[in-house]
């Protein structure tokens, strides 16, 4: 088998702990020797083992002079586990076939530096683009200490996400529907307007089998989510930010009697400034969000630059009507040059619906 050929089974292995690594990366390692797995594992959880450790661990045979393959350039620091180096040295493995260099300053060719002044052979850069998008949402928030936000909507052929009367009760079929679940699992927040919380009282949490619920987010300008709405009635159980720019102190006090987590933001013309929340919801260690909607505030999102990746999922049905909303309202562009451009397509078929998913390109 090739580099490349053990790298993807590492990369497949990462993929396992999809949700429950945040803020940490997902990294997955293989030993191989004499051309035989001997050893697999992954970064399971937040503050346990890293990938490396794991696959040591398991290993059927001693490690002595195996290649180890691992996604993720292996840490030289101590975080909460000793330093992945010192294990590789400690059981004398030969050779270290890296994905992609670890952003974190911490390391950033550090670990790679150290291993190889060891007398370590190492190969950087086997699946580099594959390596670097598993870990998009880490790749961006070690950089720019902000949430990763994915755009998230459901709709019809002719771009309806309702029909005119506002019902929207369902525009996907279940295994989309399952799929957006996915997603609220391996982000690590969720985020809507006030106006969809009045208009849809949802719970946005994870209907899943051997899941976590994201952490929910409100944008509320002016405080307008009703006390009684389930959003308020679950805070206690299930994390809740509302971020608004409202000072009606009495408003305030009775969400956070309810257990809701108050974020005052400044606004940004009519609405609060997303830009101020991120860094608010980055310095809280949120490392990457689901924006659910409404239009107003994905036109927002996407207007104050705030979005990296857009997932729509498009239903076999037209609804039709001038007054059916749309994914993304507000304003709109003026002039077809200046639109939000799109980038690096995926398509996924989910049953007679499609997933189309896009990087957003940024200047
Ligand atoms: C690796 N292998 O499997 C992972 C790495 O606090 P700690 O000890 O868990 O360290 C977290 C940092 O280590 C994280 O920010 C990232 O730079 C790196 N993650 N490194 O060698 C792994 N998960
Ligand atoms: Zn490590």
């Amino acid at each position: 088998m090739t580099d490349e050929e053990y790298m993807q089974i590492a990369v497949e292995l990462a993929k396992n702990a999809e949700g429950w690594t945040n803020p940490n990366p997902m990294v997955g390692a293989i030993l191989v020797k004499d051309g035989i797995i001997i050893g697999q594992g992954f970064h399971a959880k937040w503050g346990q083992p890293h990938a490396e450790r794991n696959a040591i661990t398991a290993c059927s045979e001693n490690p002595e002079g195996a290649t180890l393959y691992v996604t993720l350039e292996p840490c030289c620091h101590y975080g909460k586990t000793p330093p992945c180096t010192d294990a590789i040295l400690e059981n004398r493995i030969a050779r270290v076939v890296v994905g992609v260099q670890d952003p974190n300053p911490l390391i950033s060719g550090m670990g790679i530096d150290l291993l190889r002044k060891a007398g370590v052979q190492v190969t950087v850069g086997i699946l580099e683009k594959e390596c670097r998008e598993l870990n998009a949402v880490f790749f961006h928030y070690i950089k720019e200490k902000k949430p990763y936000v994915a755009m998230k909507y459901a709709m019809t052929m002719d771009g309806k996400i309702a029909a005119y009367t506002g019902n929207s009760m369902w525009i996907t079929g279940e295994i989309a529907r399952e799929h957006v679940h996915r997603l609220r699992h391996k982000y690590m927040g969720i985020m809507v307007g006030a106006g969809t919380v009045l208009k849809d009282d949802p719970r946005l949490d994870c209907r899943l089998p051997e899941t976590k619920n994201p952490i929910r987010i409100i944008c509320d300008t002016n405080l307008r989510i009703p006390i009684d709405s389930q959003i308020v009635t679950t805070a206690k159980e299930i994390q809740t930010y509302i971020a608004t720019a409202s000072a009606d102190r009495e408003a305030i006090e009775r969400l956070r009697e309810k257990g809701c987590m108050i974020v005052k933001v400044p606004k940004l013309g009519r609405h609060i400034d997303l830009n101020g929340l991120m860094e608010l919801l980055g310095q809280r260690g949120i490392d990457s969000i689901l924006l659910e909607g409404g239009g107003t505030l994905n036109w927002a999102a996407l207007e104050q630059g705030i979005v990296e990746h857009v997932y729509a999922y498009i239903a076999p049905k037209i609804f039709g009507g001038r007054n059916a909303v749309t994914a993304v309202e507000g304003r709109g562009i003026e002039r077809p040059e200046e639109a939000f451009l799109l980038k690096e397509r995926k398509v996924t078929q989910l049953g007679e619906d499609l997933l189309v998913e896009y990087n957003v390109v940024k200047n």
